[in-house]
């Protein structure tokens, strides 16, 4: 069967039609309730391979609910419009190749590239779909279907947020998915973490005094390269709403809030205006994490209210998060598979990438190099504990181009055999991922490199390394025969 192509989606609404023609969505006509039920659901349907659920019913809502529209590969393809993520990647690859024409032909065939980025860039419309209702005063999120996910959860939360600040000193907007947890029918927390860009915009606007209120707006439910934009590793330089525009072939309309100058994608289903204001904290958490573990509680910003926009029938987008592999784990996947193209810009001896579902993103990173010279499975080690938010990886194993590190096994086979603990291990002091618990400090600890490659005279091994085992070619064949004879063959 060949894929369906109907890029770009319009919108939330577009994507789950195109995802309930190929089977991918699931719909739940009957009452299901936000507080803990939505939650099983949803984490046995990632773990049996099921497809995204909308509940048309959660209960004390009259608003749908749709989740786990990014736990399955295939559905991310579908949301990209590709067959493969790894297409992603080529056109970034073949975007990055433009920047080094090397003749007239060259030139030329760049042109198609360039007109699509150009043809990437957020416009700005009049009107949208997000401002078919627009509510100023009686605000309230009751009449949305938030969840509370697990049982020793400090409330309910909004789990799949689109953040949208300005960097008040560039003006640079910024798109993360942070948590929300609903304090009252008009607050929430605002759960952006030390390292990331809304927490920076909020350091800049703290700096300016006292009683700054930093507007904030939130989207809901978009198009789902949109919304998949939120949580991608970007640098702070590059608009979210850029890179969705370039994943999606097609720009992504904002329009301007109600009550700020921010803007928000105009197809959002769901939109809240609001700020934050400079000193206000309060306490946020529980919450039970990507990690699999409750993240304890904490101080973060307040997100206070004042307009809500949304689509005359909205649906409300969300996740859970939980013990692997949770909806994230895929989310985690393509970033993997999309980035690979850019981290090699930095590191070209860098083969392969891949972070196993158990270590969290994050926990375990597995990578392959080729190897030219000695010392350079601690160089990529180093550098990536210092590009962009790779700076958490906890462990980094590397190893030769020959081992598939998306074959876990393979790595702990071959790179297990080939350590010598005290000298192949290296460890590093820094910034560590506000979610790990086991840092002596909140946001600061240690972390451990393994040079799991061949060792070299040059890097002061003296004695022979031997070779992995393999049978020859014409006894595999011979045999190949001789095991159909024996009636060994059971496929
Ligand atoms: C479902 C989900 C929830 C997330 N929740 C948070 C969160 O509460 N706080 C946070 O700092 N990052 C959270 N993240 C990770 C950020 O979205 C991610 O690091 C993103 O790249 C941040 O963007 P930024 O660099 O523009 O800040 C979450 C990611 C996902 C997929
Ligand atoms: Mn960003």
């Amino acid at each position: 069967m060949g894929v369906t192509l109907i890029m770009p989606f319009d919108d939330l609404r577009s994507f789950l039609l195109a995802l309930e023609k190929q089977n991918e969505l699931r719909r739940i006509p009957f009452e299901v309730d936000p507080y803990l039920e939505i939650t099983e659901f949803a984490d046995r349907a990632v773990k049996q391979n099921c497809p995204a659920l909308l509940f048309e019913h959660p209960k004390a809502s009259s608003v749908p609910l749709a989740i786990n529209l990014f736990a399955s590969m295939r559905r991310i393809e579908m949301a990209f419009g590709v067959s493969n993520v790894e297409e992603i990647a080529a056109r970034i690859a073949g975007f990055l190749q433009m920047q080094k024409p090397e003749g007239l032909i060259d030139t030329l065939k760049m042109l198609p590239k360039l007109k699509e980025v150009s043809s990437a860039f957020p416009r700005t419309v009049n009107r949208g779909p997000c401002k078919e209702v627009i509510l100023r005063d009686k605000l309230s999120l009751d009449k949305f279907p938030i969840l509370h996910c697990w049982p020793g959860d400090g409330g309910r939360f909004i789990t799949l947020p689109m953040v949208f600040s300005r960097n008040p000193e560039t003006g640079k907007r910024n798109c993360g998915m942070y948590r929300m947890q609903v304090f009252d029918p008009t607050t929430t927390g605002m759960h952006w973490q030390k390292h990331k860009q809304g927490a920076e915009h909020y350091r800049r606007h703290v700096a300016k005094g006292e009683q700054v209120r930093m507007p904030v707006a939130v989207a809901i439910g978009a198009d789902p390269a949109t919304m998949f934009s939120a949580v991608l590793p970007l640098p702070p330089e590059i608009d979210e709403m850029l890179f969705a525009g370039f994943l999606r072939g097609k720009p992504v309309d904002m329009v301007k809030c109600e009550t700020s100058d921010l803007e928000v994608p105009a197809n959002a289903e769901i939109v809240l205006e609001g700020y934050v204001s400079s000193g206000e904290l309060r306490r946020e958490g529980p919450f039970g994490d990507h990690t699999g573990f409750y993240s304890l509680d904490d101080d973060y910003p307040v997100f206070h209210i004042e307009c809500i926009t949304h689509r005359k029938n909205p649906i409300y987008a969300a996740t859970i998060v939980g013990p692997p592999p949770m909806e994230d784990f895929y989310m985690g996947k393509a970033i993997e598979r999309i980035f690979l193209p850019l981290m090699r810009l930095q590191l070209p001896e860098v083969r392969d990438i891949c972070m196993p579902a158990e270590g969290i993103f994050h926990n375990l990173i597995l990578i392959s190099i080729r190897k030219s010279y000695p010392g350079q499975a601690r160089k990529v080690m180093h550098a990536i504990w210092g590009l962009g938010q790779a700076m958490f990886s906890k462990v980094i194993i590397v190893v030769d181009e020959d081992v598939d590190v998306q074959d876990v096994k393979e790595v702990a086979w071959k790179a297990l055999n080939n350590i010598d603990p005290q000298r192949d291990i290296e460890f590093a002091l820094g910034p560590i991922d506000s979610l790990d618990h086991s840092s002596r400090m909140p946001n600061y600890g240690s972390k451990m490199g393994v040079d799991a490659t061949t060792k070299w005279q040059a890097e002061g091994f003296t004695r022979r390394w031997p070779s992995v085992i393999t049978m020859s070619d014409d006894v595999k064949q011979r045999v190949d025969n001789l095991w159909k004879r024996a009636g060994l063959d059971r496929t």
